[in-house]
C-alpha cells in the first residue's frame, strides 16, 4: 500500500461484498459501477476557508504554520520558495500542477518549480470531516459504497433506480443522470466538487474517473474498450506499478493495447502465473471485484520521514521522542478506530534506503501509547543501529476490537522510557 504523505496508513483485511462474490454459472448480470474521486481533496477543502487564494497555485504540505489574517483583511501565506526541508506534496491546485507539482513531489523540489506557490499545512481532522460529509451524500443515493480512503469510494448503482435507464441515442443516459445527481449532492452537502467514473466493474471506473477531471463524468462500456482504453499508457491501470510498467515496457509494451494484444502465456511466463493472467484479464477490461461494502483494517500504522537524518546513539533524545510521539499518535488512531492489536511493528528506513522491518506478537492485544511503545523498544533492540536514519515507523497489527483485552498498565508517561530498553 502505498504510504501517504500524511504519514497514516490502514491495511484493509477482510470484506463483505455488496453483491455476492461471482460465481461463474450463471453468468453474472452487467453491473453498473461507479468510482467517485474528489477533485484536488485537500486543496479544495482549504480553498473553503481561504478563498482569497482561488486560481492560485496552492501546495499542501510541509508542516509549517497556517496562513495569517493580517489587519487589511489580506492574508499572509508562507510561499514554496522560503520552504527548507524534506517534506513532500500531499497534494496541489490544478494551477500548481500546470507548473508541474504533483502529490508525492519533494517540497523543495516543487519550489523550484512553482517558487510563488503558497504554501499550507495539511489539517487531516478538517479533511476527514469533509471525507464523511461527501460519502454520507453519497451514500443517501446509492447505499453501497465501497470506502477506498479519504477521498473515493467506489458505488454500486446496479440496482439504484433508474441508472440502467436508456434514453434513444444515448444507453447510458440513465448511469450519467445518477453520475450527476451524485455530483450534485456532493457539492451540495460539501461546497466540492468531484468526478465520477461509471464502467461495467472497479478497475474501468476507476480509469474512468480520471479521464476528465476536475468535474467530470466518463461512462464507457465494454465495446469502449478499444478507443478509450487501448491507447492509454499501461501505469495508468491501478494495479500496475513503476516497476511493473518499466519491465513491460522493456518488453515493448507500453500502451494497454498492446498489453491486450499480448499473448496469455507469454505474460504468464515473463509475470508468473497470478500476474500474468491478471494483467491479461486486465487489460481486456475484465474484473469481478464485487463493491465491498464493510472491511476491517488488518493493521494500522503511523510513520514520519525526519527532517534530516538521525544517528541512532549521538541523536538518541530526539529520536526517542519522535519515536514515543508516533506511539502516541498510533494509540490515539487505534482509539478512535476502536481496536487493539496483539502484533507490534516497526519500521526503519537508513540514509542509503535500505529498509528493515522488526515485529513481535504479545500475550494480550495493546491499544495503549505506553505499551505501544514498550514493544516497539523491543523491536528495535533487534534493529542494527549503526548508521543514521531517514524514516521510522510503527505498526499494530493482529487487530481485534476491545473488551475481552485485560487493561492496560496505566499513569506512565511515555516519554520517560528509554529509547532502548
Ligand atoms: N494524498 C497524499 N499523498 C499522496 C497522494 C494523495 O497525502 N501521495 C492526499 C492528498 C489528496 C488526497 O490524498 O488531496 C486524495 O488523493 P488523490 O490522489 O485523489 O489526489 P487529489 O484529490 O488531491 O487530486 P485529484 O483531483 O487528481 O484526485
Ligand atoms: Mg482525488
Amino acid at each position: 500500500m502505498p504510504a501517504r504523505a500524511d504519514g497514516r496508513t490502514l491495511r484493509a483485511g477482510a470484506g463483505r461484498a455488496c453483491r455476492g462474490a461471482p460465481d461463474p454459472s450463471p453468468p453474472m448480470p452487467a453491473r453498473l459501477i461507479a468510482h467517485l474521486d474528489m477533485d484536488a481533496f485537500y486543496a479544495s477543502v482549504e480553498l473553503l476557508r481561504y478563498p482569497q487564494l482561488r486560481g492560485q497555485p496552492v501546495v499542501i504540505g510541509g508542516g509549517g504554520k497556517p496562513p495569517v489574517l493580517q489587519a487589511d483583511g489580506s492574508l499572509a501565506c508562507a510561499r514554496l520558495r522560503d520552504y527548507v526541508g524534506r517534506g513532500v506534496v500531499a497534494t496541489a491546485t490544478y494551477e500548481a500542477r500546470l507548473l508541474g507539482v504533483h502529490s508525492a513531489m519533494g517540497m523543495m523540489k516543487a519550489a523550484a518549480l512553482a517558487p510563488d506557490a503558497v504554501m499550507l499545512p495539511a489539517d487531516f481532522d478538517r479533511y476527514r470531516h469533509y471525507s464523511r460529509l461527501f460519502k454520507a451524500a453519497v451514500r443517501e443515493v446509492a447505499p453501497c459504497i465501497e470506502d477506498r480512503g479519504i477521498d473515493e469510494i467506489y458505488i454500486d448503482l446496479t440496482d439504484v433506480p433508474g441508472a440502467q435507464d436508456s434514453r434513444p441515442g444515448d444507453p447510458l443516459a440513465g448511469a450519467r443522470n445518477i453520475a450527476a445527481i451524485l455530483q450534485a449532492r456532493v457539492r451540495e452537502a460539501t461546497s466540492l466538487s468531484c468526478s465520477i467514473g461509471v464502467a461495467p466493474n472497479k478497475l474501468l471506473a476507476k480509469l474512468s474517473s480520471e479521464m476528465d477531471k476536475p468535474g467530470g463524468i466518463t461512462v464507457i462500456r465494454h465495446d469502449d474498450l478499444p478507443t478509450r482504453i487501448w491507447p492509454l499508457p499501461v501505469r495508468r491501470l491501478n494495479g500496475i506499478g513503476p516497476k511493473s510498467a518499466a519491465r513491460l515496457q522493456a518488453l515493448g509494451i507500453d500502451t494497454l493495447g498492446e498489453l491486450a494484444a499480448a499473448d496469455l502465456q507469454w505474460l504468464v511466463q515473463h509475470f508468473g502465473a497470478s500476474y500474468g493472467a491478471w494483467l491479461h484479464a486486465a487489460a481486456h477490461g475484465r474484473d469481478d471485484r464485487p463493491v465491498v461494502t464493510h472491511s476491517e483494517p488488518k493493521s494500522i500504522s503511523r510513520e514520519t520521514t525526519f527532517e534530516r537524518d538521525l544517528h541512532p546513539r549521538h541523536d538518541r533524545q530526539e529520536l526517542g521522542e519522535i519515536f514515543t510521539r508516533l506511539c502516541v499518535r498510533l494509540a490515539e488512531d487505534l482509539a478512535r478506530k476502536g481496536y487493539v492489536g496483539r502484533t507490534v511493528g516497526v519500521k526503519l528506513r537508513y540514509d542509503d534506503f535500505r529498509t528493515v522491518t522488526r515485529d513481535v506478537t504479545l500475550e494480550q492485544p495493546v491499544g495503549e501509547a505506553v505499551a505501544i511503545r514498550r514493544a516497539a523498544g523491543s523491536c528495535l533492540k533487534r534493529v542494527p543501529l549503526d548508521r543514521r536514519l531517514r524514516l521510522l515507523g510503527v505498526r499494530v497489527g493482529s487487530l481485534s476490537r476491545p473488551g475481552q483485552a485485560p487493561a492496560q498498565p496505566a499513569g506512565v508517561d511515555p516519554y520517560t522510557l528509554p529509547l532502548f530498553e
